[in-house]
């Protein structure tokens, strides 16, 4: 990097503004699973969004690309740099203000580099709840949350981060600061700009702020694992839920059997709840605001109802918050267990829910004739049609000779999805893992307006180059 570059960022930033010490370097150039690796300089560390502005005032003029980076727990290799060292990771970590929480509003408003657990704290000691709740939420941020538009367990109930955000205070790749930060519930003066920077993983500015939507908190839950012959029983049992249940049903995944068994052999303390072999597993969970909720009672009559169509083949419902956690951990331990069986090839895919029982048997069937003995690890959010397609080497066969397949075995498992009418990137984004696989199943014309939105934010193409859109 331009050593006059480098001066300017300590003129804005100070000593604590700029790393580049490469011990301290080195976890800001991987992703959390150790899968992408880049190169870069120096880390800027802005503390405040003038800084932020600043800074990329500074990159626009000198022609430097730009990485934002927030909890750097994302999956596809979104907040890592490429590997020509040219790259300016800018990193959220200090943003870590949490600027006020409105009750009557029901918003909670906080800078970009909050940890999204802290989010979930202040909104809990305010008497409320902010619902958004994924397996990274000790580390990941409200920033990466934005611009990856996170998921996670309760969008069944509660929606994405784009349900959950009312405005955004962004700085646009030029250095103009747009304010935005509004937690009005309704604006119809023109296009949502918003929604642009929702899921746009850092490519047309950086997000340095959000109001949040908060929801009443929850005083009243019932939590029930199940086991399943097929996915097509869990297809039936959300229709029997959401009919009985209505809105309070706030969690539903699925669970393959590979997928439990993982995290058995890996995770302490985990326990099988029944004790015997099902093919296919369940977590369901209702929950409401009012302490005194029937809950228990209508999560007897859903799997009372389940068990006379014969759609169960067992059923537990825990006895207590220590009973919960532990069914959870079977949940959310999944993605830490495959890790220990080797390379997990992630793909993380939508269709929908009505078809996920033809799509997850056409699926695995093309893919154990790709590869004999390949271990599917399926499990999801099978309530918005959600799963995450992940797959673990036959035993016995070499790391590397099993990454070497991977392409070819996205290409069976995107093809099926797009076959199903379903998306390739469910909530993890496209970053660099996907970027030039979505050409391939997305339509042209949706491309262009792509790169036509990516052509008005970005002209100079500095925002997270690389990453998103295919090239050419
Ligand atoms: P990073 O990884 O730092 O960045 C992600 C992307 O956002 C990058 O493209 C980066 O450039 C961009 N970015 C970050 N901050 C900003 C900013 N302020 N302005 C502009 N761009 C920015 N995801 C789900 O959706 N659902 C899940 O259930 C889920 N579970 C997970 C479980 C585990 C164990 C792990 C490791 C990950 C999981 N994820 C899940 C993926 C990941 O946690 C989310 O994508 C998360 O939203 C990323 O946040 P982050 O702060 O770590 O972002
Ligand atoms: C989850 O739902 C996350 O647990 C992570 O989205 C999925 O690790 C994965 O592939
Ligand atoms: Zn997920």
């Amino acid at each position: 990097m331009d050593p006059d570059v480098l001066r300017r960022l300590h003129d804005i930033l100070g000593p604590a503004g700029v790393v580049a010490d490469p011990d301290l370097l080195r976890g800001y150039l991987s992703d959390w699973r150790g899968a992408y690796q880049g190169t870069a300089a120096v880390v800027a560390r802005p503390a405040d969004t003038g800084q932020v502005a600043e800074i990329l005032g500074l990159c626009h003029r000198r022609g430097v690309a730009v990485v934002p980076q927030g909890g750097n727990t994302g999956l596809c290799g979104g907040a890592v740099p490429d590997r020509s060292g040219t790259q300016l990771v800018l990193s959220t970590n200090r943003l870590r203000r949490i600027r006020g929480v409105d009750r009557a509003d029901q918003t909670i408003t906080v800078e970009a580099g909050v940890v999204l657990q802290t989010v979930q704290e202040a909104a809990d000691a305010a008497g409320l709840l902010f619902p958004l709740s994924l397996g990274a939420e000790g580390s990941c941020t409200i920033g990466g949350n934005l611009a990856t538009n996170a998921g996670g367990t309760a969008v069944v109930r509660y929606g994405t981060m784009r349900e959950l955000t009312l405005g955004v205070e962004v700085v646009l790749p030029d250095g103009r600061i747009w304010n935005g930060l509004r937690g009005l519930r309704k604006d119809n003066t023109g296009y949502d700009l918003k929604q642009l920077f929702i899921g746009s993983e850092g490519t047309l500015g950086v997000i340095t702020a959000a109001v949040l939507a908060l929801h009443p908190a929850i005083r009243s839950r019932a939590t029930a694992w199940v086991a399943l012959s097929d996915p097509q029983a869990a297809v039936d049992l959300i229709e029997i839920v959401r009919a009985t249940a209505g809105s309070r049903l706030s969690g539903f995944e699925l669970m393959s059997a590979q997928s439990v068994e993982f995290v058995l052999r890996h995770v302490s303390g985990t326990r099988d709840p029944f004790g015997s072999a099902h093919p296919w597993f369940a977590l369901l969970e209702l929950s409401d605001p009012m302490a005194d909720a029937p809950l228990a009672q209508t999560l007897e009559t859903v799997l009372g109802e389940a068990f006379e169509r014969e759609l169960l083949r067992d059923a537990v419902v825990a006895d207590g918050s220590t009973q919960v956690a532990a069914l959870w951990a079977l949940r959310e331990g999944i993605s830490e267990a495959q890790n220990h069986e080797g390379p997990s090839l992630k793909h993380d895919i939508t269709v929908p829910i009505s078809v996920i029982p033809a799509f997850v048997a056409a699926t695995d069937d093309a893919l154990r004739a790709t590869m004999p003995g390949i271990r599917i690890v399926t499990y999801g959010h099978v309530g918005d049609g959600n799963l995450h397609y992940n797959l673990s080497k036959p035993p016995g066969t070499d790391d590397e000779v099993f990454r070497s397949r991977a392409a070819e075995l996205a290409r069976v498992v995107y093809d099926s999805t797009a076959g199903f009418a379903g998306s390739i990137s469910a909530e993890h984004g496209l970053g660099q893992s996907k970027r030039e696989v979505i050409a391939d199943y997305k339509p042209a014309v949706e491309l262009d307006l792509m790169r036509g939105i990516k052509q008005l934010f970005d002209p100079a193409g500095l925002m997270n180059p690389g990453k998103v859109l295919p090239e050419g």
